[in-house]
């Protein structure tokens, strides 16, 4: 259990379950529950392999804690903003592939948390947004570099502008989600794929969270010169060669076969 109330850990197996759980203000983002995020990715068991992110009640996060927005200056603004990037990057970049369990309100830094994850299940609730907008001031956890990625820049203009919001469906369909379940499934779902993710070698798993998304934002020339570094990496790992030995000795399932 988290020393700080509003996040909680619960493990099972190789699978860490995080959950925002401040669910009377519907998972809003203090600085203190952002410290916490931070502060329960980097510490992790070692036994985790793979991380699930939820949170308790109808809404997955309503972004930034808009109580706490007080008159800061330019400079505060500046090193609040690093203090949320350094959180989600130990999301994104910390030990183990992370899925977020949406529901309901995914808004604001709640959207901008979900972006720092790897693999987004939505259920029928879920709807996205970025009020920023309407409130008079702008992304600041990562959003405008890692909401682009997922829908492109032409969407996130327009949510941002006119107070757009997609549903569920629609959702998926412009790329916040890469699952769409019923509603009260998200969790179960993505417990499910975490479980999968954990019997990965883990240098896949390394390569998938540290090297694509790096290689993605390389020029073509650089990028396959990374990418072939990192799959020689990856191949030489004696799990690797022992798991083509499995395939080829028919000991391993075929694709689409468990
Ligand atoms: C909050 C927050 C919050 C709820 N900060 N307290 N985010 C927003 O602009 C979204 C604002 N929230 C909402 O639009 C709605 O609360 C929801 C659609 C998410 C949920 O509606 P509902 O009817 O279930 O709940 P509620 O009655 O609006 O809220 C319940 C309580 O949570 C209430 O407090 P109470 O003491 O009156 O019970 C709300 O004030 C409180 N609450 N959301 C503080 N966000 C790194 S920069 C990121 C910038 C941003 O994220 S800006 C977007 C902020």
């Amino acid at each position: 259990m988290s020393p700080n109330q509003d996040i909680q850990l619960e493990i099972d197996g190789e699978v860490a379950i995080v959950r925002l759980n401040r669910p009377g203000k519907r998972n809003a983002l203090s600085d203190g529950l952002i410290l916490a995020v931070r502060n329960t990715f980097e510490t992790l068991p070692k036994t985790v392999r793979a991380a699930v992110l939820d949170g308790t009640g109808d809404h997955f996060c309503a972004g930034l804690d808009l109580s706490e927005l007080k008159e800061r200056d330019a400079g505060a603004g500046l090193h609040h903003s690093r203090m949320w990037h350094a959180a989600l990057e130990e999301v994104q970049y910390g030990p183990v592939p992370v899925i977020a369990a949406l529901h309901g309100a995914v808004v604001g830094g709640g959207l901008e948390l979900a972006a720092a994850c790897h693999i987004r299940v939505a259920d029928a609730t879920t709807f996205y947004a970025l009020p920023e907008g309407s409130r008079g001031i702008f992304v600041g956890g990562g959003g405008a570099v890692r909401i682009p990625r997922l829908i492109g820049a032409a969407r996130m203009t327009d949510m941002m502008l006119t107070g757009r919001v997609y549903n569920a469906e629609d959702g998926e369909r412009a790329g916040f989600a890469q699952y769409l379940v019923p509603q009260g499934q998200a969790t179960a779902k993505a417990v499910e794929l975490a479980k999968r993710v954990a019997q990965n070698a883990p240098l896949t798993n390394y390569a998938l969270m540290h090297a694509l998304p790096r290689i993605a934002e390389q020029p073509a020339d650089q990028g396959f010169l990374t990418e072939a570094l990192m799959a020689a990496i990856a191949q030489s790992a004696p799990e690797a060669k022992q798991r083509v030995r499995d395939f080829l000795e028919g000991r391993a399932a075929k694709v689409g076969k468990s």
